[in-house]
Order: C-alpha cells, then structure tokens, then sequence
C-alpha cells in the first residue's frame, strides 16, 4: 500500500454516501423494507392471525434494542415455532445429502457433531455467532426484518450478518418470501462457517462500502443469485449453496428440476439481471466453484468506480479507507 495514503475523515474529494468504520456503527445501519409485514400485507400467512403478529412485535424489539457488544438475547421459542423448526430441518436433513454442495455438508455435519443442529430445538443465535467465530470470524446481530440492501451488505464487510429471530408462520414451512430464523439457520450458517465462502460474502460486503445507489443495486442482484439462490457445480452436478433453496424445501427441488433455467455465473450480467422475491425464481446462476465465483468478482468489483479502497482490519473491527489515486 506505498502508494496509497490513509484518508483524512473528512476529505472533500470523496463524495461518498456515509458507511460505517467500525463495527459499532452498524448499530446505526437497521433501516428496514417495508414489504410483505404479517401487519402490512393481506397475503402474509400471518396477517390473521393477531397471536403471530404479536410474537413477531416481541422479536422485533429485541432487535430494535440490541446495540454492539451485547449478548444476543435468548428466546424461548414455542412448542408451535419448534414445529415448523422440526418439520424444515427434517426436509434439509433428507435433501442436503444429495442436493447440497459439499462445503455445506460439511458444516451441517460439524453443527449436528456440536449438537447446534438438533430436530427439537431451534439453535439460539448466541451459540450460532459463537461457532461462526470459532470458524471463520463471522459473528452474528440480531435484526428485526428484511433490512435494506445498503445496511445489509455494509454488515458484512465486518464478517457481521444480520440475522432475523422470529420464525415463519406454521402454516407455509417450506417457503417464505421473506427472510426469518429457519432460513439464516439452515440457508445461511452452514456456508458463513466455510473459510472460502465466508471471504466471498466480505468481499461483497466492502465493494458495497461507500458504494453508488446504482452500484448497491447492482451488488444485491449479484449476492441474490449467489449467496441467496446460487448453484455450483461438483463433480459434473449441479448442488445449490443459496441460502434461499437450502431452507426451502419446495424451491430446492425446483432449482434443479428442468422446469428453470441455468446460466453460468458471469457478475457482469448477473447484475442486472432483474428478479422479483415473491415466488419461485425462473433463472439460476451456476458457478464453477466458490474459488471461481470469487476470481470473477474480484475482477468485476475492480471495474466499479468507487475512487477509493477499502481493508478491513480484525483486529481493530475498522474499515481503514484508502486512496487508490
Ligand atoms: N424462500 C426462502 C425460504 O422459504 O426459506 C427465504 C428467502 C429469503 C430471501
Ligand atoms: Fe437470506
């Protein structure tokens, strides 16, 4: 880094948007979307259901209170919340084996060993942030709902995800448009506990450091169809890895049955690719391997026109900002 000097806090020549140095500030980075809320939208499961709504008032303000540095607040869940654990985790354990890509068998295998994955309990995400950290350096924030692209992926630049608490209504288990506990549990952990992939999802996180709107945009299109509903191939097959298909049983099967189509991951167009998040995705980006999908970023991420660079240092939790000009 000879050539580059650390910016002044202040500096007039970068007129990026505001992203936060340190991992505390991510206590100012839990702005939500307003979309598909049990309050809010007719078609939720949950919308008639006022013991569900109230529940998922509870959680939220757990969220809502958590600042950095405090210990994720336990919660009891219900006999009806471990039901639609037990009857998801049931369909994973019988699908992963044959469906999933093998740096998620692999962890799953680990969190069944630790007894963090087991059918009758939902695991708390406390003793999950802990066995990330053990693993990659991830750690874990409680949030309250689907929060917005820019906060979300700011997170991650700190090897920090954040995760919902409340679990999806009883009566859809094997899909929700939105994001809840059983999917960051069983889409999402068992990948953020790979050393590659984990690298993969920080990278993502500081290109979207400072980033343009449009930039943003783009990056969320690419962490969709990767992180979210990516497939990769192994051996000649196609396994998925997106947290989005591992913990829905219903979309798994239509990933990979010919009913969708495969293209190869290329970020450039993956993109723009437009999506929606209702229902079932029509397309699926299939990469090589983690090693390849991170290579191809890194090369696209290097064309984005940010006029600085961003490291992340762990032993400070500080985003260090470098002049690249
Ligand atoms: N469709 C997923 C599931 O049912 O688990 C959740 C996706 C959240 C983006
Ligand atoms: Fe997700």
């Amino acid at each position: 880094f000879s050539s580059m000097n650390l910016l002044a806090e202040n500096n007039i020549s970068v007129k990026a948007p505001w992203f936060p140095k340190h991992a505390s500030e991510l206590d100012n980075c839990n702005h939500l979307m307003t979309k598909y809320e049990p309050d809010l939208d007719m078609n939720h499961p949950g919308f008639a259901d006022k013991v569900y709504r109230q529940r998922r008032k509870e959680i939220a303000e757990i969220a809502f209170a958590y600042k950095y540095g405090d210990p994720i607040p336990y919660i009891s869940y219900t006999d009806v919340e471990v039901k639609t654990w037990r009857s998801v985790f049931k369909t994973v354990q019988d699908l992963a084996p044959k469906h999933a890509c093998a740096e998620y068998r692999a962890a799953f295998q680990k969190l069944q060993d630790e007894q963090i994955f087991v059918d009758h309990r939902l695991p708390q995400l406390q003793e999950m942030s802990d066995f990330l950290r053990k693993n990659t350096g991830f750690s874990l924030r409680p949030a309250a709902g689907l929060l917005t692209a820019r906060d979300f992926l700011a997170s991650l630049a700190f090897r920090i995800f954040q995760s919902t608490q409340y679990v999806r209504h009883v009566n859809s288990p094997y899909h929700t448009p939105e994001p809840d506990s059983i999917h960051e549990l069983l889409g999402h952990m068992p990948l953020l506990a790979d050393p590659s992939f984990a690298q993969f999802s920080q990278e993502i996180g500081l290109a979207s450091l400072g980033a343009s709107d449009e930039e943003i945009e783009k990056l969320s299109t690419v962490y969709w169809f990767t992180v979210e509903f990516g497939l990769c191939k192994e051996h000649g097959q196609i396994k998925a890895y997106g947290a989005g298909l591992l913990s829905s049983y219903g979309e798994l099967l239509h990933a990979i049955s010919d009913k969708c189509e495969h293209r190869a991951f290329e970020p450039a167009s993956t993109a723009v690719q437009p999506y929606q998040d209702q229902e079932y995705q029509p397309i699926y980006y299939v990469a090589e391997s983690f090693e390849d999908a991170k290579d191809k970023f890194r090369r696209w991420v290097s064309t984005m026109s940010r006029p600085f660079e961003v490291r992340f240092n762990p032993h400070t939790e500080r985003v260090e900002v470098l002049d690249s000009v």
